[in-house]
């Protein structure tokens, strides 16, 4: 069988914080128990098949930048059955137990429907192989309903039903292919399903659309028995100048709106959230406080660049904040952390991939570490604990309990006067956080 990553020998093993081999994990401990759990079966790590097998440095101001053997072939599909030949070797060799796709992502498109899903079949089962041969299983698949030219004016949202139509039926086939490799869950990013100018918009008729293709997609899994999490997973803005799936508020209201809330939960990615002015956390917490949490699209952007940038995670507030609250909510059960992330333009050569890689889940573990001793220690949770003692108080229980209104409150305050002011004690937890970390 071809090697398509020689220059990494062996599987990518823990070697412990002391180790100075780039090429070993100095924090993730895959079998490692951390509060009762392996690490590996906390952060479920899948890695994403359109970045790491095809993304190849290209952007808005220069073409590729980087040259994989896999890409080579010139017929198309052999190119495709080479891809997934070598994204099997890297995962086992990394060391990862998921992964993701778009249906286009595995598949080049024919000319007609009928011949495109002819194709994605033979990837399919291929990939099916590959996962029984190695064990490593599907996090999540998705259609890509927004890079086809017929796409422009998006896919659910589109001002034409014919492209509606094209968009239902790619959908179909991409859970039908998801149910068949045992998807844990699939996935709806609204790619261009938003719009550049509300001069040709009209957005009343398109979000109708857009709950009529989910509640289309909620019945077809029922009909063909697809037992996987459906997620949407929010994005402000890009492509379109506004993306109608803003962040997981919006989307919460969305789905309230629809009644397709029992259906869906929310595919929070780092870089969406801070697109949209929240921090990653943020929108963690939206989604653990409203029971949407789902999975994760693990990465990170620039604070200086204004776009997607989709950077491997390694900042360890984020990735510690991140697994405090995955952790406080439960942890993953269908979802996990997939990098949806890509490396530099000028990361060129096949082995920053498994550097990038490595990184990440060398930082996602250590987050994990730091939150399972925070939780432990129940430092935070005291802090809060504290500050919010007041509501345990006769006058906190009868409000919560719903015996108050305006006129018995006014009473307590005339009674009463003014509240004694506490601190929030910011700084203390900030100092305390950057000692577990
Ligand atoms: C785009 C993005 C997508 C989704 C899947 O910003 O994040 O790759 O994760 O369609
Ligand atoms: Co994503």
């Amino acid at each position: 069988m071809t090697v398509y990553f020689p220059e990494v020998k062996k599987k990518i093993r823990f070697e412990g914080p002391d180790s100075k081999n780039p090429l070993s994990f100095k924090r993730y401990n895959p079998k490692e128990k951390i509060l009762g759990k392996t690490m590996a079966d906390h952060l479920r790590f899948a890695v994403c098949y359109w970045h790491t097998m095809k993304g190849l440095g290209a952007d808005q101001f220069g073409v590729n930048t980087i040259i994989r053997s896999y890409n080579k072939a010139a017929d198309p599909m052999k190119q495709a059955e080479q891809t997934m030949e070598a994204a099997f070797e890297f995962f086992t060799k990394l060391g990862v137990q998921f992964w993701c796709f778009h249906d286009r992502d595995i598949a080049p498109e024919a000319d007609t429907l009928a011949e495109t899903n002819k194709r994605l079949d033979k990837l399919t089962a291929l990939a099916k192989k590959m996962q029984s041969d190695t064990g490593i299983k599907l996090l999540w698949g998705t259609t890509n309903a927004f890079s086809h030219r017929r796409f422009m004016a998006g896919a659910g949202t589109n001002p034409d039903p014919h492209v509606f139509a094209y968009a239902a039926s790619q959908i179909k086939k991409a859970m039908e292919i998801t149910k068949t490799l045992g998807g844990a869950g699939y996935v709806f990013w609204g790619g261009r399903e938003g719009y550049d100018t509300l001069l040709n918009t009209d957005m009343g008729r398109e979000l109708d659309h857009m709950a009529m293709l989910l509640q289309m997609a909620v019945d077809y899994k029922k009909k063909i028995g697809f037992k996987g999490q459906l997620y949407i997973e929010p994005k402000p803005k890009e492509p379109t100048k506004h993306q109608y799936d803003f962040d997981a508020a919006n989307c919460l209201a969305f789905l309230q709106k629809y009644k397709l809330l029992k259906h869906f939960k929310i595919n929070v990615e780092a870089n969406h959230a801070t697109l949209a002015a929240h921090t990653f956390p943020h929108e963690l917490a939206f989604c653990a406080a409203n029971g949407i949490l789902g999975s994760v699209d693990a990465n990170r952007g620039d604070l200086l660049l204004g776009w997607d940038t989709d950077q491997f995670p390694t900042d360890l507030y984020d990735t510690t904040l991140a697994m405090y609250i995955i952790l406080k909510s439960g942890g993953f059960t269908t979802g996990g952390l997939n990098f949806d992330a890509h490396v530099r333009r000028q990361s060129i050569d096949n082995v920053d991939l498994f550097y990038a890689h490595i990184g990440a889940m060398d930082a996602f573990a250590r987050g994990l570490k730091i939150a399972a001793r925070l939780l432990k220690d129940k430092v935070l949770d005291n802090a809060i604990k504290q500050r919010y003692a007041g509501w345990n108080s006769k006058l906190g229980k009868d409000i919560e309990g719903g015996r108050m209104n305006f006129e018995k409150l006014e009473k307590y305050i005339l009674k009463n006067g003014e509240p004694t002011l506490k601190s929030g004690r910011q700084e203390l937890l900030e100092n305390i956080l950057n000692e577990y970390i």
